[in-house]
């Protein structure tokens, strides 16, 4: 049997996804999007996951699209990329930033294309001093996706997207933090302990009100500050429903920490 290119694990009601080419530096081919799709599906379907931590096997995080795989233009006439984005890239960007769980993503190498878009619309991205980020899409020809042209202006401001995007020169984690990509940078040695910390604190946390923030936060990139407002409302008032509102005010009054349940 092929060995899986998806490492799939669960403790303490975190999801560990370990995307597993590192022969090719967890490039994205057909299988892998399947598998992870699969995860995803297991993850969504299972309350007890309070928190998803996505990382890399390997030397690398990922490299973007496998360019040796047969949709990428070997076969006969020019391949369909919308299609191949179509079936794989744009659900899985629309599962992560709506996944109402928090998503921490540890960066343990390159990210490049697809794979640094990947990293930049998950909610905390640790990086190893070590790893570096790339949009290499425009030495293809090819014009940044899996949400890059989308979060990357949003992130780093207009400047910065238009030289990464258009140079697709390489920036390290340090650069990638000082410019606001990423949270932080953490030790190579201590990154995948950080984020497994990160992640299982998160765990721990009121998951159906960091659910309610992703979904703020999302909304905001397009939204007047008229529907925001709105959108507060409706979301506070649901969060204020929450049997975790109620434990965290009644925590607070009576000097005692906490104990969530994620309802
Ligand atoms: C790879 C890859 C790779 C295959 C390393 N594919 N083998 C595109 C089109 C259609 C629709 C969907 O969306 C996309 C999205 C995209 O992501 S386009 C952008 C694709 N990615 C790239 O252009 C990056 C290509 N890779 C590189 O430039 C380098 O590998 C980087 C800078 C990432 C790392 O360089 P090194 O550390 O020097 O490693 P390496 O190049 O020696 O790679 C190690 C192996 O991994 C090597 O295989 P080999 O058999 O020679 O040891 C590479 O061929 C393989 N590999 N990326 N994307």
């Amino acid at each position: 049997m092929p060995e899986s290119t998806i490492l799939h694990g669960t403790a303490d009601g975190v999801a560990l996804l370990t995307l597993n080419r590192p022969e090719k530096l967890n490039a994205f081919n057909e299988a892998m999007h399947g598998e992870l799709a699969q995860a995803l599906d297991r993850i969504e379907a299972d309350p007890r996951i309070r928190a998803l931590l996505l990382t890399g096997a390997g030397r690398g995080f990922c490299a973007g699209q496998d360019l040796g795989d047969r949709d990428m233009g070997e076969g006969d006439g020019p391949p369909d990329l919308g299609d191949t984005l179509d079936r794989l890239y744009n659900p899985l960007i629309r599962r992560i930033c709506r996944l109402e769980r928090p998503v921490v993503c540890a960066v343990n190498g390159v990210a490049a294309g697809a794979g640094a878009n990947l990293a930049f619309n998950c909610d905390i991205v640790l990086a190893a001093r070590s790893a570096n980020f790339m949009e290499p899409f425009c030495k293809l020809g090819l014009v940044p996706d899996a949400g890059g042209t989308y979060i990357l202006p949003r992130l780093v401001g207009a400047a910065r997207a238009r030289g990464l995007a258009l140079l697709g020169e390489s920036i390290s984690a340090e650069q990638a933090e000082a410019w606001g990509l990423i949270w932080r940078v953490v030790e190579d040695e201590r990154l995948i302990d950080e984020a497994t910390a990160l992640a299982r604190h998160l765990a721990t946390q009121p998951t159906k009100g960091l659910g309610l923030v992703k979904r703020a936060l999302l909304a905001s990139w397009s939204n007047s500050l008229d529907a925001q407002l709105d959108l507060e409302r409706d979301l506070q008032r649901e969060a204020g429903r929450t049997d975790d509102y109620r434990e965290g005010v009644s925590a607070f009054m009576e000097k005692r920490q906490p104990t969530f349940k994620g309802r």
